[in-house]
């Protein structure tokens, strides 16, 4: 990859939500199991430094959960709920029906998703599982904070601190994102990453939205970040 980037950097691919309630569960996401011949095909085909996982993974009645809203189970409308709790702030939270729920089949990746993941690790590719959305009180979009940016994850340090073996040792500089949804968890991580400084790439192809206008302003918002996108693997070999 030139066009920037420093040869001796390196390039992670970030997986974001590829679980089965995403795909075939309680929140599938529209054409989901098209991107999965994708995502494979990314995986082997192009020479990734470090590849991450995110799992959306909450405990049982979650904040985002339309089951646990206070006007009674089955309200879809978005509420308020207070955070941080010691000042009582109020911030919106979207609803959603009960899903990754932790433990449960519906949390788990595609295995497609696992069988790549363990190809990879196996010829020392570190792997990395980021969990989010673990606190009952805070949802998390995001593979690097919760949505209030009350906290974040490993991964920015994981990302920062690593030294890639095969660029001398070279930092990563690139984080390609692929998976569900492009309008809430694939938006949120690429925005993220940009805020960390990493020169980031979609591939259209590989992802997915849960409505068609959400995520097309998705999109456009990204790319205002300056997020880029293409469409296919194809097009990320060529840059
Ligand atoms: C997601 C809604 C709720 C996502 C996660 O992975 O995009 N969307 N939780
Ligand atoms: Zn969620």
């Amino acid at each position: 990859m030139q066009n920037g980037t420093n040869e001796s950097s390196g390039v992670a691919l970030l997986l974001v939500d590829i679980q089965h309630d995403f795909i075939s569960g309680s929140l599938a996401v529209p054409d989901a199991e098209r991107i999965l011949p994708v995502v494979k095909n990314l995986i082997e085909s192009y020479p990734f430094d470090m590849i991450i996982a995110s799992q959306d993974f909450h405990p049982k009645e979650h904040i985002s959960f339309a089951s646990s809203h206070p006007d009674g189970p089955g309200t879809f409308k978005e509420h308020k709920v207070p955070h941080p709790a010691k000042t009582g702030e109020k911030v919106d939270q979207m609803m959603w029906p009960d899903h990754c729920i932790q433990g449960t089949k519906g949390a788990e990746f595609h295995p497609i998703v696992e069988d790549a993941i363990n190809a990879k690790r196996k010829q020392g590719i570190p792997v990395h599982i980021i969990q989010k959305g673990t606190d009952k009180h805070v949802d998390g979009y995001s593979a690097f904070a919760d949505n209030q940016y009350l906290g974040f994850t490993q991964l920015s340090k994981i990302l920062h601190s690593h030294k890639c073996k095969n660029k001398a040792g070279g930092p990563i500089e690139t984080i390609v994102v692929v998976g569900l949804a492009t309008d809430y968890c694939v938006l949120s991580s690429a925005i993220d990453a940009r805020k960390f400084h990493f020169r980031t790439i979609i591939v259209g192809d590989a992802v997915r939205g849960v409505a068609k206008e959400t995520t097309e302003s998705a999109i456009k918002e990204m790319q205002g970040w300056g997020i880029e996108y293409v469409q296919t693997t194809e097009d990320l070999h060529a840059l």
